[in-house]
């Protein structure tokens, strides 16, 4: 069973590059795996399903004619929005915000990232408010044009927050992340949203179900540009591959 993981794409209209990859990619390298997990941050920004943008009508187009793999999604901080209209255009099953799924002997949890990021009090608190039902849909019933304006407001703070903001805040608590995978019996983790790939292994050993006690590792997927990292699962062989959106692949 192959299984690929991305995230962080940010698809937007000024980056018809990383659009054009993306969709290479899914014809491509998705066409031989069996399920395509995307971690979340799939655009950089999304104000509603009914906005039916040309980008988005494309990608869900792309996403539904790809039949072979099983493809799942996880919402990240700039595209929670999305619902079930746009991922039954596109395909996809809407997963938790933690999710797990066996990978062979391991068990892994995904997730988009942030919600690990548990040190940044401000952008938890913040996600907390706007993962409010009742204030999502007084957004929604907003007229479009006014989301568009909300959203790149929040999107101009964001960028301004950040630029001050000490990186350790921005970065995973390895406590938060040792305490997940402890809870959930998964000796794998991965997710996206830092936009630092990497691999990390602990010197913790976690117990599967299958009563095999594990080393815990960590995989972060990389936000997409000219290059980017996703991860391949073969099995419980588990890969960070750099690859590049005109289709070279490395592994
Ligand atoms: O996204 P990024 O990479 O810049 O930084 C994130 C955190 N910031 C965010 C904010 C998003 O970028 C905003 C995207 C808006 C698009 C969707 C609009 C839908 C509106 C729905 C309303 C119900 O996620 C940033 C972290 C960083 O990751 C690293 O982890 O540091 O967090 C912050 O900057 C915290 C700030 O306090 C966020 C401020 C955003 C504006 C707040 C407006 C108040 C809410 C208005 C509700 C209508
Ligand atoms: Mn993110």
């Amino acid at each position: 069973m192959r299984r690929i993981f991305i995230g962080d794409l940010h698809l937007q209209d000024e980056r018809p590059d990383i659009t054009e990859g993306f969709i290479r990619f899914i014809r491509e390298e998705c066409l031989r795996c069996d399920e395509l997990y995307i971690l979340g941050d799939l655009f950089e920004a999304w104000i509603g399903d009914d906005e039916r943008a040309d980008l988005s009508e494309r990608v869900a187009w792309e996403l539904q004619r790809l039949r072979r793999p099983g493809k799942f999604f996880i919402r990240g901080n700039r595209d929670f929005l999305i619902g079930k209209d746009f991922c039954a255009l596109a395909g996809l099953t809407l997963l938790p915000d933690i999710s797990e799924v066996r990978l062979g002997r391991s068990s892994a949890v995904i997730l988009h990232g942030d919600l690990l990021c548990t040190a940044d009090k401000k952008y938890q608190k913040y996600r907390r408010t706007v993962s409010n039902p009742f204030l999502q849909k007084c957004f929604l019933a907003l007229p479009l044009s006014i989301r568009k304006r909300i959203a790149s407001g929040m999107r101009k703070k964001s960028r301004s927050e950040n630029s001050v903001k000490p990186l350790e805040l921005m970065e995973v608590s390895d406590s938060e992340v040792l305490r997940i995978m402890t809870a959930r019996q998964c000796s794998v983790m991965i997710h996206g949203h830092t936009h630092r790939p990497l691999i990390r292994d602990y010197n913790t050993e976690i117990f599967q179900a299958n009563s095999l006690y594990l080393p815990a590792r960590r995989y972060v997927v990389g936000a997409w540009d000219k290059e980017f990292k996703y991860v391949r699962a073969d099995g419980d062989e588990v890969k960070l591959i750099t690859a590049r959106l005109d289709g070279r692949y490395a592994l």
